[in-house]
């Protein structure tokens, strides 16, 4: 990608002369001004001056893999971009093309025509939210797998916790809850062998600046927008959450994230019914296993479900 170079360059808003780019770069005024072509043709206001050179007229929104992978300071997480206008299911890309990509690259889609939720349920994808998914080499034994899990939905909740002030928690198994209304799902799939994770692909769909009004009313849907009252920049929430996973990806203790998750729950102390493979099971959440089962009181016994869907009926 030569422009990401360009852009990072003009990232800060100063004016940058086209001079100063090419040498820093090794190459010629020609070749900066040849992308500077292409980055306007994708739709970048750049302002240029004989006497000053070149500037970024504003930061703009796009998901572009340029913009989103300039400055931002990862280790694994983000090594690659890739950005589409439209696919049916940015899961579906990852995880076509998992075999040549390495770990922590990512896939995002400006709307995606059949996302997918857990259980095979859809998943309402228009333009303005952030619809990304994250390709995960970890060493982890398959009965690990859920750390993943846990690990993107902290990630989630940290970044939208200290970009916009607001309190996300986390309704188990991994849902990101503004108050009792659904801002983002987390959609992880796993390829194994033996017992070896190969690879994961963590879904992530939040809804930034999606109008949710049209939305059915039993999903009780929010977004970023509509809790802010203003639009969000998608790339710096994108930016967030990968260097917030990265971080904790980096060797952050598994004790304290599991602790993190634990008290960034919405569930914990609720009323919940919760269905699984085993049926329906009603009573309180009453604590959450480090292998990420929620564990129920129900009729005077402790019942633990692994996997399943979870309702809040009311707070203790
Ligand atoms: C989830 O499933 O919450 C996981 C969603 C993961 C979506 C991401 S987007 C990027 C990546 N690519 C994909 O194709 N998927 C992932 P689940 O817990 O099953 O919730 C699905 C249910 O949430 C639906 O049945 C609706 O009731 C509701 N729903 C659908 N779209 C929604 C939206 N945009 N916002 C809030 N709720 C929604």
């Amino acid at each position: 990608m030569e422009s990401e170079w360009v852009l990072s360059r003009l990232f800060s808003g100063e004016w940058v002369s086209g001079q100063e780019i090419a040498e820093s770069q090794g190459v010629s005024r020609a070749a900066v001004c040849k992308q500077i072509k292409i980055l306007r043709a994708r739709g970048y206001e750049i302002e240029s001056s004989t006497r000053k050179g070149y500037r970024l007229a504003c930061r703009p929104d796009l998901l572009d893999a340029a913009l989103i992978r300039s400055g931002l300071e990862t280790r694994a997480v983000g090594c690659r971009v890739q950005c589409f206008r439209e696919v049916d299911s940015t899961n579906r890309v990852a995880r076509s093309l998992a075999r040549d990509c390495p770990n922590g690259a990512v896939f995002i889609s400006e709307r995606q025509t059949e996302g997918r939720g857990r259980l095979s349920r859809s998943w309402q994808s228009p333009t303005g939210g952030v619809w990304m998914s994250i390709l995960f080499r970890p060493d982890l034994p398959l009965p690990d797998a859920h750390r993943i899990n846990m690990a993107a939905s902290v990630a989630v909740a940290r970044a939208v916790s200290k970009l916009y002030g607001l309190d996300p928690r986390i309704k188990w198994p991994n849902d990101i809850l503004i108050g009792e209304r659904k801002l983002c799902g987390i959609l992880m799939e796993i390829s194994a062998e033996v017992d070896r994770i190969d690879c994961a692909v963590v879904g992530i769909g939040i809804n930034a600046n999606v109008d949710v009004s049209g939305f059915p009313l039993e999903w009780k849907s929010t977004s970023l927008s509509q809790e802010l009252g203003r639009d969000v920049s998608r790339v710096e929430l994108i930016q967030k959450i990968l260097q917030e996973i990265d971080i904790i990806f980096g060797g952050i203790d598994f004790k304290d994230l599991y602790r993190e998750w634990c008290d960034r729950s919405a569930t914990l102390g609720k009323m919940v019914r919760v269905t699984s493979g085993g049926g329906d099971v009603v009573g309180q959440a009453v604590e959450l296993s480090s292998d990420g089962a929620l564990i129920v009181a129900s009729k005077g016994t402790s019942v633990r479900v692994l996997a399943g869907d979870c309702i809040h009926l009311r707070e203790i």
